[in-house]
């Protein structure tokens, strides 16, 4: 097992007044690609009056406009391509809000760049020729697998690639080829780590792994006690989107204190979703990405709709990035019930602290007599299960449950505890929260 490292220490570990040098310096050049070649941030930047020679540095980032989905999606799907086709030599892509999917283009240079963002989250965990990395995150146009094959095969690994579901086959070549790293959603290794106690195997012994790479969902500190546990091993978060790149934007180094976002390659803004202001480090709001080193599918101020803290103090690692805090929720999936913001993850971290349950949970949001009802669905463990007078028990459960609910969201919600292995279970990301007050 080798030691955690860093990969590209000229890039990772850079003086702040370099850094801020170089990141404008690539800003200039893209900003300019982009009104050169992609029509619509031409109109956008021409309607907001603002010319390429307008953006000197990083400080000038204000003045550009932002990019949506939408736009990815009413374009699709070349209208943000800035190079002619023949350069681009992979799509990516994620389902959009309608269906429709939404696709990035990559030329060779911008899978390279990628290959090495993932690199460095590898080199982070130590990964290199010794490892054995399991890739369940699904392989095709979905960038977890491919993103973390590329960065596997990079650092010198024997990679794996399962892509996902079955998780008994799974376990089967984990034991039999004796993996050492896993990469997939942090839902699933909570879902591989019980299936694996199921099948009577134990980890570190029967089980050779030793980190993971977990990501494409949020998920909170508590479930990433309760894998390392399960697991018996080290897990880090990684982060990533694929209008930006796919895994790798970010990545976690052994401090665990916040995720170090690749600022050779991109900038990060958090703004207040409602003014579209800039808002200081250490304060909650949207993450922006502009992309600095793209070529085919370059990305102006896109708003992830994601919510998170960046955080500039220095970190022990010796890497000098900016740190993104957990993802808290979204601007668009947080749930309001009876006009209260509620984020799955506050309610996950309740659940995953409470003896007598598994953090494997459904939150079902209604309207009943015009008002907002939310459950809180959540499965016992198997011990709670077994117990013959598990009624008074279970009572018991529900009522903390929901009273522990009560003073971390504020709202009253219904707790229903489930029979163990009844809710569904995903191979990717998980669909925690299902709003009927929709249909
Ligand atoms: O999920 C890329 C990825 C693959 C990241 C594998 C990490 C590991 P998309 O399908 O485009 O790309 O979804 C991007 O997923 O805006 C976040 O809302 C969420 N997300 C990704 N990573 C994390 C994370 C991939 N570590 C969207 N924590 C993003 C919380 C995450 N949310």
């Amino acid at each position: 097992m080798s030691e955690p490292r860093i990969y590209n220490p000229e890039m990772e570990c850079m003086n702040p007044d370099e850094k801020k040098a170089l990141q404008g310096e690539r800003l200039r050049k893209t900003v300019k690609h982009v009104y050169d070649n992609v029509t619509l941030y031409r109109e956008r930047m021409d309607a907001k009056g603002v010319s390429p020679d307008d953006i000197q540095s990083v400080d000038d980032l204000k003045l550009l406009p932002f990019t949506e989905k939408t736009d990815l999606r009413d374009t699709f799907p070349f209208g943000l391509f800035a190079v002619p086709k023949e350069q681009i030599v992979r799509i990516q892509g994620s389902s959009g809000t309608t269906g429709k999917p939404i696709v990035s283009g990559y030329t060779e240079n911008d899978v390279k760049i990628w290959t090495e963002m993932v690199a460095r989250a590898m080199a982070g965990i130590g990964a290199d020729e010794k490892d054995i990395i399991q890739v369940c995150y699904g392989y095709g146009l979905f960038t977890g697998g491919l993103g973390a094959h590329q960065g596997a095969t990079e650092v010198g690994a024997m990679v794996i690639p399962m892509s996902s579901g079955n998780t008994q086959r799974q376990i089967m070549m984990m034991q039999e080829l004796g993996s050492t790293i896993l990469c997939c959603t942090p839902s699933y290794a909570a879902y591989l780590g019980e299936s694996i106690r199921d099948a009577g195997l134990v980890p570190k012994k029967d089980i050779k792994l030793r980190a993971g790479l977990f990501g494409a969902e949020p998920w909170t500190e508590a479930m990433r006690q309760h894998i390392e546990e399960t697991l018996g091993i080290d897990a880090r978060d990684i982060y990533g989107l694929t209008e930006i790149a796919g895994p790798g934007v970010a990545f976690e180094c052994q401090e665990k204190n916040g995720a170090h976002i690749n600022e050779d390659h991109v900038i990060a803004e958090i703004i207040d979703p409602v003014t579209e202001e800039q808002l200081p480090y250490g304060t909650a709001g949207e993450l922006v990405f502009t992309t600095i080193t793209k070529e085919g599918m370059p990305m102006l101020r896109y708003r992830t709709h994601d919510i998170c803290t960046l955080y500039n103090d220095k970190c022990k690692c010796g890497r000098t990035t900016i740190r993104m805090g957990r993802i808290t929720g979204r601007t668009d999936d947080m749930i309001i019930v009876r006009g209260v913001n509620v984020f799955p993850s506050q309610i996950e971290t309740v659940l995953v602290k409470t003896a007598g349950v598994v953090p494997h949970y459904q939150l079902i949001v209604d309207r009943v007599n015009n008002s907002d009802t939310l459950e809180v669905k959540v499965e016992m463990t198997e011990e709670i299960f077994a117990q013959t007078d598990s009624l008074g028990e279970m009572q018991r459960l529900q009522k903390y449950i929901r009273d522990q609910i009560k003073s971390v969201v504020g709202i009253l919600t219904k707790v229903t505890i489930t029979a163990p292995k009844s809710l569904p279970r995903s191979e990717g990301k998980a669909k925690r929260v299902i709003d009927n007050r929709k249909l």
